[in-house]
This record gives structure tokens, C-alpha cells and sequence, in this order.
């Protein structure tokens, strides 16, 4: 009895085409090099002219990931911020690129990091979904969405 050869030719080459074809959506962000948990942004009145959102951005690959940019077609920009209390007073100030460990996750929460989504292109309304997309240091691109949520104090807040 031959064991040399376990699979037949055509399982074989199907494993082939398979390996290929994954190879070729490598370029793109998957699971093992970046995953978002629970993104939202926070329902804002009408007029306001920036939103917060915040979501749990993993690193589950073997090397630092790195957010270099931000883009939502629904909004002129979007910053990475932290608040920083400074002398008493809360105070938001830009990240210009934030690197998360292998193994590790950087969190986006009300009081804390968060994105700062300028010139929203619209009103929106509760539930409905925001298209936004990083951008990482290595050219990978994540897209994704967020719905739009009253805070865990029910309200329109300021304190992003
Ligand atoms: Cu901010």
C-alpha cells in the first residue's frame, strides 16, 4: 500500500487554490492583525459640530499595529483624542498615531481615548450606522461601522 500521497490530486489542488487565494487577501486588515469590538458613537443634538465614538481595537498579531489615520465618508475628519485631566480641568488632546502590542488592545471609552468626528455631512438619528475606516502604519485599511447611541447616562454629553 502507497501512503505517499494521503489526498487525492484534485483535494490537492484545491488546498492549492485555496492557499493562493488566501494569500492574495493578505494585504488586507483580517482578524489576525486587527478586530473591533463594540464600536459606537454617542447621539449628539442636531447642531453639534463634532461626535465621539468608542470601540475596543485588539491586536491579535505577532507585531505592533499602528494607527496611522481615520476616515468616515460621513465626516469632514476624525481625530484620535485622549481627555487628560490637567490642573483640575478636562482636556482633550490629539493623538497622531497610536500602536497597540502584539497581544495587546487599545480601548476608546467616555473619559478616556476616544475618535473625535468633525463636520458630520448630516443630522443622524439613533440606531442609524457610521462607515469609518482605519488606516495602519504598514498600509492595511479596516473598515467598519458604528451605530449611534445615547450615552450609558442616557444624554447628550460633552465630557467625550
Ligand atoms: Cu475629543
Amino acid at each position: 500500500m502507497k501512503h505517499r500521497n494521503l489526498l487525492p490530486y484534485r483535494a490537492r489542488a484545491f488546498l492549492l487554490v485555496l492557499a493562493l487565494f488566501l494569500a492574495a487577501c493578505s494585504p488586507e486588515t483580517d482578524d489576525r492583525t486587527a478586530r473591533i469590538k463594540d464600536p459606537w458613537i454617542r447621539l449628539a443634538p442636531p447642531n453639534a459640530g463634532m461626535l465621539a465614538g468608542y470601540l475596543v481595537l485588539e491586536n491579535p498579531g505577532a507585531r505592533p499595529l499602528e494607527l496611522v489615520a481615520v476616515s468616515s465618508p460621513d465626516f469632514a475628519s476624525v481625530e484620535v483624542h485622549r481627555t487628560e485631566i490637567v490642573d483640575g480641568v478636562a482636556r482633550m488632546i490629539a493623538e497622531p498615531a497610536l500602536t497597540v502590542p502584539p497581544g495587546g488592545h487599545a480601548v476608546f471609552e467616555p473619559g478616556g481615548r476616544h475618535l473625535m468626528l468633525h463636520g458630520p455631512a448630516r443630522p443622524f438619528d439613533e440606531g442609524e450606522r457610521v462607515a469609518l475606516e482605519f488606516l495602519f502604519a504598514d498600509g492595511a485599511q479596516l473598515a467598519f461601522e458604528a451605530p449611534l447611541r445615547r450615552g450609558p447616562d442616557g444624554g447628550h454629553h460633552h465630557d467625550h
